[in-house]
């Protein structure tokens, strides 16, 4: 007891003291908690629409059930969308992992270079290295609406609202997260926003609707959609589709600087939902 006061007593409060010492008696020194995570790594871009994530698994590897407190902190830029973890874990055997999901975010001026998550519990620690990647080139010829902030009038349970600006343009993947699908059935009109990190000359919008061997767009893609850019507050039309059965549908007009890009969806050729693989934004 005495080294473990002596270990402690460099701490900065009181407080901080009294809840080491308490929690070292309450505890064996072999917690029978077990953490990892999944992927092992993380890569990060600072755009406000592309997100990542790990799984945080927590195994109670002893024989008695426990409940578990995780504490994670992210050094540098890195932000997390949750500082705590708290999971009951029942002592089944085999030994059964219970899942986390930890977003992992940087803002947009974030150094790019090499950072760790940590996660600890009494007796067990993991860290995820995390790699904040430089940000996107988004000049002429590049699209601008690539992991910008996506707002949607709705978006369906099974789906994310960041999925249409991920830079995926594959319907094949269309049920990992890379489409954006809205969530009122049979409800129209709907609407998805992207707002660009800034006013930019725009000449052309690329929208791509389902499109996949299973899910044609004849049958599930955007029928009848606008195409809308925002101009002082206020969204014009610079193109109005008809009766598309394509999955790739270009939309070029003359420039207009605007601050963001909106597709009215007015009907699906099945008629129930708005269904969106990728929208992109070029000035050129
Ligand atoms: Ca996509």
């Amino acid at each position: 007891m005495k080294r473990q006061i002596a270990v402690v007593a460099g701490s900065a409060t009181v407080l901080g003291v009294l809840t080491a010492v308490a929690s070292t008696a309450a505890r064996p020194d072999d917690d029978p908690v077990r953490l990892a995570a999944t992927p092992e790594a993380v890569q990060v871009v600072g755009l406000p629409c592309l997100p990542s994530s790990f799984q945080l698994g927590m195994t109670n590897i002893g024989s008695a059930d426990l409940y578990a407190d995780v504490e994670l902190a992210a050094d540098g830029p890195v932000v997390l969308d949750r500082r705590l973890v708290s999971s009951w874990l029942p002592a089944w055997e085999p030994d059964h992992t219970v899942n986390a999901r930890v977003g992992v975010t940087a803002p947009r001026d974030a150094e790019p270079g090499s950072y760790a998550v940590r996660a600890t519990t009494h007796g067990a620690e993991v860290t995820v290295p995390v790699e904040v990647l430089p940000q996107p080139p988004k000049g002429s010829g590049d699209d601008l609406a690539l992991g910008e902030q996506a707002v949607a009038s709705s978006t369906h349970a099974n789906f994310d609202v960041c999925g249409a600006v991920d830079g995926n343009t594959n319907s094949e993947q269309w049920d990992t997260l890379t489409g954006w699908n809205d969530g009122t059935s049979g409800v129209f009109p709907d609407t998805y926003d992207v707002a660009l990190a800034e006013p930019a000359p725009i000449s052309r919008v690329e929208t791509w609707t389902l499109d996949s061997t299973r899910y044609p767009a004849a049958r599930y893609g955007l029928r009848d959609f606008d195409v809308q850019v925002r101009v002082g507050g206020a969204w014009r039309t610079v193109h109005a589709v008809r009766g598309n059965t394509a999955g790739r549908v270009t939309s070029t007009f003359a420039p207009v600087t605007a601050d963001a890009v909106r597709i009215v969806g007015l009907a699906s050729n099945n008629r129930d939902y708005s269904r969106l693989i990728e929208v992109q934004v070029f000035t050129g």
